[in-house]
């Protein structure tokens, strides 16, 4: 980006139809952008129309938004045409953005009359009440930065929910508030927050079985729509066990003990003699959104790792008796994870018919403690580190969990270098909020078939501050 001119000297241009600007605020913000407008010339004898397009990363203002080629809705793009009657006048846009960049074209004053922008200006808006400490200044710079960008991320992204990503979808999913709650613990803490959000999921269950929904809309009322994803109702009660670590709501916890274990409850059913998790046909396992992922072994990682965080979240709450005999499914479940996933000659994890070998595989077993400390490290090595034809993560979601599974197996030095070769690389890029997808050798990397519809503050990819601060991942 060339800087044009300072932001205090756009007053001094009049501009006509056709003209335009860019504004650069510096820095990520959710929220609201408002400006005056006067006009100049002989007469202000018509409307002036605006279109305005809010930018995350400068792609989003430097590239025609169309033609539009994603699978989701086009609403979501970041623009707006509005009309403004009568001169001079105060405009606050009235919907709520997620932008560095503003631009902003005059489709048309008349030939009698230009206009003049005073005050442009954003509202940012958040509900992290304060903002942590920065890293001691003896961090490497490299840290340090991504350590701010992971707090600006999660800052935007902290609203009435913990939403996924403040552009688009705006919505609260188990997944993203899972990682979020625990980067906020450890940076701008907001029980209430979390707590809320666990009790809308906990308030729209499946009516049929008490299954919880992947997602939940918050407005115009709470509600929700037929998303189910396993994983993610698996990992329910892993979030409402952290949050009891942190706030020692023990209440809210045992409030929300019976939903937490229904989950692990309903989701035991799909296991199958053997002892493996088998998803039925036309349920969502995602785990990361490289559609070529086999996910039969990272899934059967994710239900032992939730069933384990549920028996100690039984432990704290009182309800150890009731899960005894899940604890001994959950043994079974582990012995047949390493027989049938752990390839003892290859020394590493393999996943379905092709025998898959995959960053998700290793990570999820790892976890789920299946394997032995030595196995792990070992199988994390060959198949993150050393192998290039693995199956890798195409999102921050499968990079958090591939990175705790190095610090849980002592490989803390490697999980620092994967942040920098992904989360670093990000900023590398010009990220100042990091972004909801990233293939660091395809910038135009998209789940959705079109970049413009990525979300570039994404939830789930903040979880740097969290390995810096919680998991102490600079003591190495
Ligand atoms: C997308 C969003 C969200 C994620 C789901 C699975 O819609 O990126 O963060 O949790 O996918």
């Amino acid at each position: 980006m060339d800087v044009e001119a300072h932001g205090s000297d756009l007053p001094k241009r009049l501009l006509r139809k056709g003209d335009q600007f860019i504004l650069d605020f510096g820095g990520h913000r959710t929220g609201h952008f408002g400006f005056k407008l006067v006009g100049e010339g002989s007469s202000i004898d018509a409307p002036v129309r605006l279109k305005v397009t809010f930018g995350e990363v400068p792609g989003d203002v430097a590239e025609p938004l169309y033609p539009y080629k994603g699978s989701l809705s086009s609403s979501w793009l970041p623009e707006e045409i509005i009309t403004i009657d009568f001169l001079p006048q105060t405009v606050r846009m009235p919907r709520r953005y997620a932008f560095r960049f503003v631009k902003v074209e005059v489709l048309d004053t008349s030939p009698n009359f230009g206009v003049r922008f005073f005050d442009t200006h954003a509202i940012a808006l958040t509900s992290a009440s304060s903002q942590p400490a920065p890293l001691a200044i003896s961090t490497p710079e490299w840290i340090r930065r991504v350590d701010e960008v992971s707090i600006a991320t999660l800052r935007d992204c902290m609203q009435t929910t913990f939403e996924d990503g403040p552009r688009r979808d705006q919505r609260l999913w188990i997944g993203d508030l899972r990682l979020q709650a625990r980067a906020s613990y450890v940076t701008m803490p907001n029980h209430d927050l979390v707590k809320r959000c666990l009790y809308l999921f906990a308030g729209l269950p499946r009516e049929s079985d008490g299954f919880l929904p992947a997602c939940v809309f918050e407005k115009p009322a709470p509600s929700t729509t037929e998303t189910f994803i396993l994983d993610y109702a698996a990992l329910y009660g892993s979030i409402v066990l952290d949050y009891l670590q942190a706030s020692n709501d023990l209440a809210a916890a045992k409030e929300l003990w019976p939903v937490a274990y229904r989950q692990i409850e309903l989701l035991l059913k799909m296991v199958d003699d053997q002892g493996l998790f088998q998803a039925p046909k036309g349920y969502w396992a995602f785990i990361d959104w490289n559609m070529s992922l086999d996910r039969s072994a990272s899934m059967q990682g994710v239900i032992i790792y939730s069933g384990r965080r549920l028996c100690e979240l039984a432990q704290l709450t009182g309800n150890s008796e009731q899960v005894k005999p899940l604890s001994r499914r959950l043994d079974e479940m582990t012995a047949a994870a390493h027989q049938h996933y752990y390839n003892t000659a290859k020394g590493v994890c393999v996943s379905g018919a092709k025998q898959q070998i995959s960053w998700a595989s290793q990570a999820w077993l790892t976890l789920a403690g299946c394997l032995s400390r030595e196995e792990a490290a070992g199988a994390l090595r060959r198949a993150v580190i050393e192998d290039k034809t693995s199956t890798q993560p195409t999102t921050a979601y499968l990079y958090h969990h591939v990175v705790e599974a190095m610090v849980v197996c002592g490989m803390r030095q490697q999980a620092l270098e994967l942040i920098k070769s992904y989360w670093g690389r990000m900023v590398d890029d010009g990220a100042d909020t990091f972004w909801e997808a990233f293939d660091p050798n395809d910038s135009t990397f998209s789940p959705y078939g079109d970049v413009h519809i990525n979300s570039f503050c994404h939830a789930w990819s903040c979880t740097p501050t969290y390995f810096f601060r919680a998991l102490h991942l600079l003591d190495t």
